[in-house]
């Protein structure tokens, strides 16, 4: 099928990061020159800014991503669930598809996704039974097509508006201080979306991220065990509603000493429940509000960890480098304009090439 296909594009997620596939997957794509897509749970899987690399798809993924599976005649998909925050509307997703599913649950062949070919294997095994019998192959006008439509529907800029920290210039700031080494976690919500369309994830178990259920209150206790395993430096960016699910960490954070920075994106809000309601619900706005802040600063403080607030505007990305250098438990606590989006975005229940927010980002207002 890989032979006969002129634009395949290679899908892969979770499952690959689970079987240790990272290399396979990568000699594949390179020998058969594969775009590759990636669901939320992939993340970390290919390295991010190789040409063949398309980052992830979805309700929040980049526009040419969307659009190039648009495009795509065979799909190669390998431990992933096409859950509806990748598909979209499901009889739209690679409408020119043949689909090729690889997956270690069986139960998942066939679920959502009518396949062509559907094969029960965890990942790595499946890669090194078809690599020595995968040959090259030169997919020059497709990777060519690929790059264009890269090029025409990237995933839009964020704009500085006054003295309003944009959240995308943080996750850029936090993006290229980031060693290849610490481990990120995230919770559940905008701040999430934001790192998984901008963070560069430079290996796998790079992202802990909670994808299939979308658990707030990961992140924290996320971070915590991942330090406990590395012994290095964790990353924790986090958003004020889900760090309140579980905050009581904090205090086994600062008994353990781990080398733990919350990043905490507090907009005051359930910022993608807020974002739900003002797109899709006529600005209704309900329970969404924090209608008494949480002083996270000084709770923090209380449980022994470490924390200031940071007011990038006034204070500059220097006095981030700052906090950032140092170790041990610490958490940075940044305000946010609530008025932020995620965006592009595909509406529940669109297809994913009906996204709409790629031209501009909101302004806060
Ligand atoms: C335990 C749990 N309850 C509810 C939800 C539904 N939910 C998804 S995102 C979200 C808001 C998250 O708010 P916050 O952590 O402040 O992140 P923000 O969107 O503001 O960045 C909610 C309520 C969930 N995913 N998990
Ligand atoms: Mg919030």
């Amino acid at each position: 099928m890989l032979q006969e296909a002129e634009r395949p594009v290679l899908y892969i997620g979770g499952g690959v990061i689970q079987a240790g596939a990272e290399a396979q997957v990568r000699e594949l794509a390179l020998r058969q020159q594969l775009p590759v897509v990636c669901s939320l749970m992939g993340l970390g899987a290919f390295e991010p800014g190789h040409p063949q690399f398309c980052g992830m798809l979805g309700m929040h993924g980049a526009p040419y991503t969307n659009l190039l599976l648009r495009e795509c005649d065979l799909l190669l998909s390998i431990g992933v669930r096409f859950d509806d925050r990748a598909t979209g509307k499901l009889s739209e997703f690679c409408p020119q598809a043949r689909t090729v599913h690889v997956d270690i649950d069986a139960r998942e062949i066939g679920k959502l996704r009518r396949v062509e070919l559907g094969i029960v294997s965890d990942a790595a095994a499946f890669l090194d039974a078809i690599l020595p019998l995968t040959a090259a192959a030169q997919r020059g006008a497709w990777l060519a097509r690929v790059a264009e439509l890269r090029e025409r529907h990237p995933l839009p800029e964020p704009r500085a508006e006054g003295d309003t920290l944009r959240p995308l210039e943080l996750i850029r700031a936090l993006g290229a201080r980031l060693d290849s080494q610490t481990v990120v976690t995230t919770d559940v919500g905008q701040h999430q979306m934001w790192v998984a369309q901008r963070l560069p994830i430079r290996r796998a178990r790079g992202l802990l991220t909670s994808g299939g259920l979308g658990s707030m209150g990961f992140g924290l206790p996320a971070a915590i065990g991942a330090a406990l395993e590395t012994r290095g430096r964790v990353l924790c960016i986090s958003g004020d509603g889900s760090l309140l699910i579980n905050i009581h960490e904090l205090a086994t954070l600062a008994e353990l000493a781990l080398d733990v920075t919350i990043v905490l994106l507090d907009n005051a809000h359930l910022g993608l429940v807020r974002q739900q309601q003002t797109l899709f619900y006529g600005q209704r706005l309900s329970a969404c509000r924090f209608e008494r802040p949480t002083d996270f600063v000084t709770v923090a403080r209380g449980f022994g960890i470490a924390a200031e607030s940071w007011l990038p505007r006034a204070s500059g990305l220097r006095a981030l480098d700052a906090l950032l250098a140092q170790s041990g438990p610490r958490l940075i606590h940044v305000p946010l304009t609530a008025a932020e989006m995620v965006l592009p975005m595909v509406p529940p229940g669109a297809a994913n090439h009906e996204m709409f927010g790629a031209s501009e980002l909101a302004i806060p207002g």
